[in-house]
C-alpha cells in the first residue's frame, strides 16, 4: 500500500494545535535547540528485515495478518514506518530469511521507499535445506575444517550480496558454543573461530567494516564462542580495524552495565553499534524502552559524551539497528515504539548539561551529578521529537495515525490474514 502524504498532513493539522502548546513550552529550556533538532532530524535506526512479522517462541507462534510476503513487501513495510516517522531509512537483512535475487530492481524499490540497506547478517545457526554440513555443533568454532568452509564461505557470499545491495557491513552473531562442561576445548574453539574470521574478513572489501555480536547464552548453556563483550573484543582486536563489536542490549548476564560497556569500547574505537531492544531477564527482544528506559537514557548518554569526545558524527559513525521479536504486538506497531523509544533517550541525552556535569564530577559532588542525569532524563521530549518529525514531513504521532488510517487493515487486505514472514 502507498500512504499518501495528504494523509499525513491531514493528521499533522489535527494534531498541531497541541503540539505547538507543548514545544513552546519546551523551547524555552533549551539553549541548544536548534542544533538538537537537526541532531534527531538526522538520526536513523535500521529496522531488521526479520522482526516484520510476528515472534514467537519454543512453545509457539500465534501469527499476526497481512504479514510481508516477501522481501519486496518487507521492504514496502520499512518504507511505511519511514514514512510515518522519517527515522527509518534503512533495513538490515537476514539471509537466507531473505535471499536478494534480483539487487538491481530490490535497490530500486529501496530508493522509491527513500531506503538504505544496512548491515546485512549472515545466519550459520540453522541448517539450510541442501547443505552438506550441520551446524549442530557450532559453525566458525566446529572440530571439522569442512563445517567451518562451509560457514565462511556462507558469510562470504553474504558480503557479496550486501555489497550489490550498497550495503557496507556484515554482522556475524554466532551461536556457537556448547551445553556441556567437557563437550568444547575452549582453546581451540576459540582459534577456530579466530582462524575462520580472519577469512571472512580478508573477504571485506575495502570500505566494508564487520560487527562480532555477542550473546551471553542460548542456544548453547554452557558456553558461548562469543560470549560477552570480552571475547568479542579479543576477536576484533585481532581481526584490525574494520572489526568492532556489536551490542545486542539484550545479550547480558543479569544486571550487567552495559552502559560502561559501551563507553569502554568506544573508547577503544571498537564499538561497532548497536542491536536495540529491551528485556527483563536475558535475549528477551522486547520492546526498546518498554522494560529500563533508564538504561537505555545511561547508554545514550555515554554514547553522546564519548562520540563528542572523539568529534565522531553520531547518525553515520556508528550501526543504529533494531533486534527484536514481537510476540504479542502488532511488529508495526511495535518496532514505532522503539524507534520513539530510541529516539527519546538520544533527545534527553542531548540535553545533558555536560559542561555542569564534568565540573560536578572534578569536584566528586555526587549529588550533583545524580541530578544532572536525572534533570535530563525527567524531561518529556516528546514533542521535540514529533517536531523533529514534523520538520521532514513525517506524522506528528505515527502510532495514532497507524490506527486511525487503518493500515494493518489495508495490508491484510493486500496480502491475506494468513500471510506469513519469514524470520525470527
Ligand atoms: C540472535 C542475535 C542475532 C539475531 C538472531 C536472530 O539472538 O540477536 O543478532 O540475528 O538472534
Ligand atoms: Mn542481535
Ligand atoms: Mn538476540
Amino acid at each position: 500500500m502507498v500512504l499518501n502524504q495528504t494523509v499525513i498532513d491531514q493528521h499533522n493539522e489535527s494534531h498541531f494545535a497541541r503540539h505547538k502548546r507543548k514545544i513552546d513550552f519546551l523551547q524555552a529550556d533549551i539553549s541548544n535547540y536548534a542544533s538538537i533538532l537537526e541532531k534527531l532530524k538526522a538520526f536513523q535506526i535500521a529496522i531488521p528485515s526479520w522482526a516484520l512479522g510476528t515472534g514467537g517462541t519454543r512453545f509457539g507462534r500465534f501469527a499476526g495478518a497481512g504479514e510481508p510476503r516477501n522481501i519486496e513487501e518487507k521492504l514496502e513495510d520499512v518504507g511505511l514506518l519511514h514514512k510515518l516517522n522519517k527515522s527509518s531509512g534503512s533495513i538490515s537483512l537476514h539471509i537466507p530469511w531473505d535471499i536478494p535475487t534480483n539487487p538491481t530492481a530490490l535497490k530500486a524499490l529501496a530508493t522509491e521507499h527513500q531506503l538504505k540497506f544496512d548491515a546485512v547478517n549472515s545466519n550459520t545457526f540453522q541448517d539450510q535445506p541442501g547443505a552438506t554440513h550441520s551446524y549442530k555443533y557450532g559453525s566458525l568454532q566446529h572440530v571439522d575444517k569442512g563445517v567451518r568452509k562451509q560457514a565462511i564461505e556462507h558469510n562470504i557470499e553474504v558480503i557479496k550480496q550486501g555489497v550489490a545491495l550498497g550495503s557496507e557491513a556484515l554482522s556475524v552473531w554466532l551461536a556457537d558454543g556448547s551445553c556441556f562442561p567437557g563437550q568444547l576445548n575452549f582453546r581451540n574453539a576459540f582459534n577456530n573461530t579466530l582462524e575462520s574470521l580472519q577469512e571472512i574478513y580478508a573477504a571485506l572489501p575495502d570500505h566494508w567494516k564487520v560487527f562480532v555480536e555477542y550473546k551471553a547464552f542460548e542456544p548453547n548453556f554452557y558456553s558461548m564462542s562469543v560470549g560477552d563483550w570480552g571475547q568479542s573484543y579479543l576477536y576484533v582486536s585481532k581481526l584490525g580495524s574494520k572489526a568492532s563489536t556489536l551490542v545486542d542490549l539484550g545479550h547480558h548476564l543479569p544486571n550487567a552495565n552495559i552502559e560502561q560497556i559501551v563507553s569502554l569500547l568506544l573508547n577503544e574505537g571498537k564499538l561497532a553499534g548497536f542491536h536495540f531492544n529491551d528485556s527483563k531477564y536475558g535475549d528477551d527482544d522486547l520492546t526498546v524502552g518498554s522494560i529500563n528506559p533508564y538504561q537505555l537514557f545511561l547508554i545514550f548518554n555515554e554514547l553522546v559524551e564519548g562520540m563528542d569526545a572523539k568529534n565522531m558524527n553520531h547518525a553515520k559513525d556508528l550501526g543504529w539497528m533494531i533486534d527484536a521479536s514481537h510476540n504479542v504486538k502488532d511488529p508495526l506497531e511495535d518496532l514505532l515504539q522503539s524507534v520513539e523509544a530510541i529516539k527519546i533517550a538520544y533527545a534527553q541525552a542531548l540535553l545533558i548539561d555536560t559542561s555542569a556535569l564534568r565540573e560536578a564530577q572534578q569536584k566528586n559532588d555526587v549529588t550533583t551529578c545524580q541530578e544532572i542525569l536525572q534533570t535530563a532524563y525527567r524531561t518529556d521530549v516528546r514533542p521535540l521529537v514529533a517536531e523533529a518529525r514534523l520538520a521532514l514531513g513525517g506524522a506528528l504521532d505515527p502510532l495514532s495515525l497507524f490506527r486511525s488510517n487503518k493500515i494493518r487493515e489495508q495490508l491484510v487486505k493486500e496480502r491475506g490474514a494468513n500471510a506469513v514472514a519469514t524470520g525470527l
